[in-house]
């Protein structure tokens, strides 16, 4: 049984944390065995009890104080310094040989997908055998156009990682019925999105350029709250390494 790789990503708030605990909770209750890997130095609370934790080494606070700058200088510095725990992080993975990893990522999105280092961590740790979650804040995909904007986060993140996708509505029990099926909507069909958008905001060429490209991508409803929609990771994940579908082809 090969060992599968799970990055938690997303803007700040939108979640990560607190799925990471959810699936990790979900697979203790199939008893699947998993280790959680925090790699938020700046977190204050972590839910769930990390196997690793970054701010074992270092804390957002520590890097403030010891190269004297502001919290998003430090935020560059700790994404740097990741890299130099990857030594660690490894031996940890070897020692207790875990069938899912679950990678809880930074608190804010581009220090850990813009940065290099997180290329290095993906590598390091087998980019082959590596997925995401991206989640879609809630409060940001209400509107067409925050839509829109997450849609193309998610993709940014897969052309700076490389690894296969899933996408997740986030916090799916804080919006009404009617607005998840709205979302989930735009997500598979971009004419129905286009038709909540000015007209000038994108064409529908290239709309349907951004369609056929696989660009969208079906999303689906999930809560860390009352743990909906997390067997349906699991598939995706059981889909995506042990489907027989070529890896490449589920990337792009
Ligand atoms: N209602 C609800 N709140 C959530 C859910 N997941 C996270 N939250 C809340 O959203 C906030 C941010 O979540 P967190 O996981 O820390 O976000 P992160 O910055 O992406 O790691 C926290 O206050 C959580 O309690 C959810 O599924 N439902
Ligand atoms: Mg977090």
């Amino acid at each position: 049984m090969k060992q599968i790789v799970v990055y938690f990503v997303g803007i700040a708030g939108s979640g990560k944390t607190y799925l990471t605990k959810a699936f990790s909770d979900w697979l203790d209750s199939r008893s699947v065995d998993h280790m959680t890997i925090n790699l938020d130095p700046g977190a204050d609370y972590v839910p769930y009890s990390a196997d690793v934790d970054v701010r074992e080494w270092f804390t957002l606070e520590d890097v403030m104080q010891k190269y004297h700058v502001g919290p998003n200088g430090a935020q560059i510095i700790c994404s740097d310094l990741l890299v130099t725990l990857l030594d660690d992080i490894k031996f940890e993975i070897d020692l207790s040989s875990p069938s899912f990893i679950l990678i809880d990522t930074p608190g804010q999105m581009e220090i850990f997908t813009v940065r290099e280092s997180s290329k290095v961590i993906v590598e390091a740790l087998g980019r082959e055998r590596s997925a995401m979650v991206f989640l879609f804040d809630p409060i940001v995909s209400k509107t067409p156009l925050g839509f829109l904007s997450q849609l193309f986060m998610a993709n940014s993140a897969v052309f700076r990682l490389e690894i296969p996708q899933i996408n997740v509505l986030s916090k799916s029990d804080t919006l009404g019925e009617e607005e998840v099926e709205k979302i989930l909507r735009w997500s598979q069909d971009v004419d129905y999105l286009g038709t909540f958008l000015e007209k000038k905001t994108l064409s529908l060429e290239l709309f349907r350029a951004l369609k056929d490209s696989g660009f969208f991508r079906p999303l689906i409803p999930v809560s860390a709250m009352n743990s909906y929609g997390l067997e349906d990771i699991y598939d995706c994940l059981q889909e995506f390494f042990y489907g027989g579908e070529d890896i490449e082809r589920i990337i792009f």
